[in-house]
């Protein structure tokens, strides 16, 4: 790991110990893997996310950005949706959605099938169905197509951004390299602070993964942070500055209709999306409909010129256990999911966003209406926190909600920080915060038996058990850490190979004794269950001679000690 430093921006660079980047020829394609390399000679190629910061020979420049790969790829013809545009003309569409539901097989879904695994026909059906989105604006070149749906391995997004209050450009883009070194699938660029339109400009132009943002925020900020002043025309501009820019996908929290405001009135939490708060604001002020809703139609047009994705916002979502479930977040759903259909009509790719705070047993009920509600367009949830009695750990009760929302058909994960509720996350907290969300993601995965998830536990299980330190760091998702941890007690070199830890000491592994139970079977020859009947039959005989020398006696006389 080091750094590369140019003009006082500083991110990481350099391979994660134990791997290396390498490109797979995939179909004529360049796709990148993280190579798992093991002291036994094999190795294990793992989905990567980190562009080439992690390649031990990238030449990054970051005033230059990334290499404009897409731009290079073929663009199919656009797509006549048939009738005529706002504007007059003919409603064409350049959008994946288009062409996946036109039979057509782009190079992004391509790209997407290779890191996935699956065939590019699967991928294909799933855009087409809407059961999948692959955000990628064609002004973001830089960035390495990826899919988003239930069919494929659960993603993660991890939030950053600045503050008015803290932070710099420079944080900013170390954030992004740093979240998707550690396995972010996408960023959400969320500043509100000053500088918004060059923060995003340093992270898109350096992102290897899509990136997100709420316009509504930057919106804010041009009318000098009153809601009541935002009109249809700003936030028209905004979101075309922001599409002109490259941002793959937004967030857009138009089901926060007039009539649902007052249903949140009577909760114990109210409504905490920032989003949602500045529209129910809105409404309020003008006792007028949502100009997100009203205009909605023509977001989409603006939107399908660039394939931006639609993250339909939950700006209801529940804040509090007390909230989950109410009637105010499923009147949203519902509006959310007319509005699905409807951009969906117009060639957009839709995603939707999902709580919050809700306890483990009113989670799965979330998947179905969501499903049902939205033609099953992928889920993107915030976490949620099944709890809300741990300030600081966050990011535990939020993966608990996060992993089951995901076993059950969750396709995205917003991840949570440690100082969620508390503080603007520094970098510490966003690897913090991707960590557990991979780990959350991943037992999905496992759970969901995806065809690939487990291959990485049994690599690592088997180098747990035969004491191949050095590999069980490698394969992790934090080999830093889990080396770190070893080193606290067991420094030495030899104990990288030592057939015990300090947790046990040599005498209790169980790793250890189950090691010299295989051994002992082997050297015995007991490799069947008929060996092994044979052994405890050879055993009981040998017991029995032994008893009938000692006179057959069930109770051995005691020998009084001393005589
Ligand atoms: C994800 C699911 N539900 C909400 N999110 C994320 O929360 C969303 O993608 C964005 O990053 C952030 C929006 O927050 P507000 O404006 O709804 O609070
Ligand atoms: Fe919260």
């Amino acid at each position: 790991m080091r750094d590369t430093s140019v003009s006082g921006t500083t991110v990481t660079t350099g391979p994660i110990e134990g791997s290396s980047k390498q490109y797979l020829d995939v179909d004529g394609l360049s796709v990148p893997v993280r190579r798992v390399h093991l002291t036994n000679g094999e190795h294990l190629d793992l989905y990567d996310t980190s562009g080439p910061y992690t390649d031990a020979g990238a030449d990054i420049d970051l005033e230059a950005g990334l290499a404009k790969t897409r731009d290079g790829w073929a663009k199919p013809d656009p797509v006549d949706l048939g009738g005529t545009s706002r504007s007059g003309g003919p409603n064409l569409a350049r959008t994946q959605l288009a062409w996946a539901r036109a039979g057509i097989i782009t190079t992004e879904m391509r790209y997407c099938a290779a890191r996935e695994g699956v065939s590019a026909e699967v991928v294909r059906e799933e855009v087409a169905a809407g059961r999948a989105v692959i955000p990628a604006n064609h002004k973001h070149p830089e960035s390495e197509p990826m899919i988003i749906g239930k069919r494929f391995l659960v993603k993660i997004n991890a939030n950053i951004g600045n503050s008015a209050v803290t932070s710099s450009i420079a944080e900013e883009v170390e954030k992004m390299v740093w979240a998707t070194r550690w396995g972010a699938d996408n960023i959400m660029d969320l500043s509100t602070g000053k500088d918004i339109h060059q923060t995003r400009e340093w992270i898109l132009r350096n992102s290897p993964v899509p990136v997100g943002t709420v316009p509504i925020y930057q919106a804010l900020e041009k009318v000098g942070g009153d809601p009541t002043a935002l009109t249809w025309e700003i936030y028209r501009d905004t979101v075309i500055e922001q599409c002109e820019q490259g941002v793959d996908y937004m967030t857009v929290h138009a089901g926060v209709l007039l009539r649902y405001v007052p249903l949140t009135a009577k909760r114990v939490t109210g409504i905490v999306s920032r989003g949602g708060s500045i529209m129910a604001a809105w409404c309020l002020a003008h006792h007028r409909e949502s100009f997100l809703y009203t205009h909605f139609e023509e977001l989409c047009e603006i939107l399908r010129e660039y394939d931006v994705t639609f993250s339909l916002g939950d700006g209801l979502r529940p804040g509090s256990i007390a909230d989950a479930n109410d009637e105010a977040q499923f009147a949203e759903l519902r509006t959310l999911g007319e509005l699905t259909k409807i951009a969906k009509s117009h060639g957009v790719q839709v995603m939707i966003e999902g709580p919050g705070h809700v306890p483990m047993h009113k989670i799965v009920e979330n998947v179905r209406l969501e499903e049902e509600l939205c033609e099953e367009a992928p889920f993107y949830t915030l976490g949620p926190l099944a709890t809300d009695i741990a300030p600081a750990y966050d990011h535990i009760t939020s993966a608990i909600g996060a992993a089951m929302i995901a076993q059950a058909g969750t396709a995205m994960l917003c991840y949570v920080t440690p100082k969620e509720h508390l503080g603007l996350p520094n970098r510490d907290d966003v690897k913090v915060g991707v960590i557990t969300y991979k780990i959350a993601a991943h037992a999905a995965d496992l759970a969901k038996a995806h065809p690939r998830a487990q291959e990485r536990d049994d690599a690592l299980s088997r180098a747990r058990f035969e004491f191949r330190w050095r590999d069980q760091f490698a394969l992790s998702l934090d080999p830093d850490t889990a080396r770190e941890y070893h080193d606290e007690t067991l420094p030495a070199e030899p104990a990288k190979t030592a057939h015990f830890c300090s947790m046990c000491g040599p005498k209790f592994c169980s790793m250890r004794i189950s090691a010299d139970v295989r051994e002992y079977a082997e050297q015995n020859g007991l490799e069947t269950q008929e060996d092994i009947d044979r052994m405890i039959a050879d055993g009981m005989a040998e017991k029995s001679v032994e008893f009938a020398d000692r006179g057959s006696q069930v109770y051995l006389p005691v020998v009084p000690a001393g005589r």
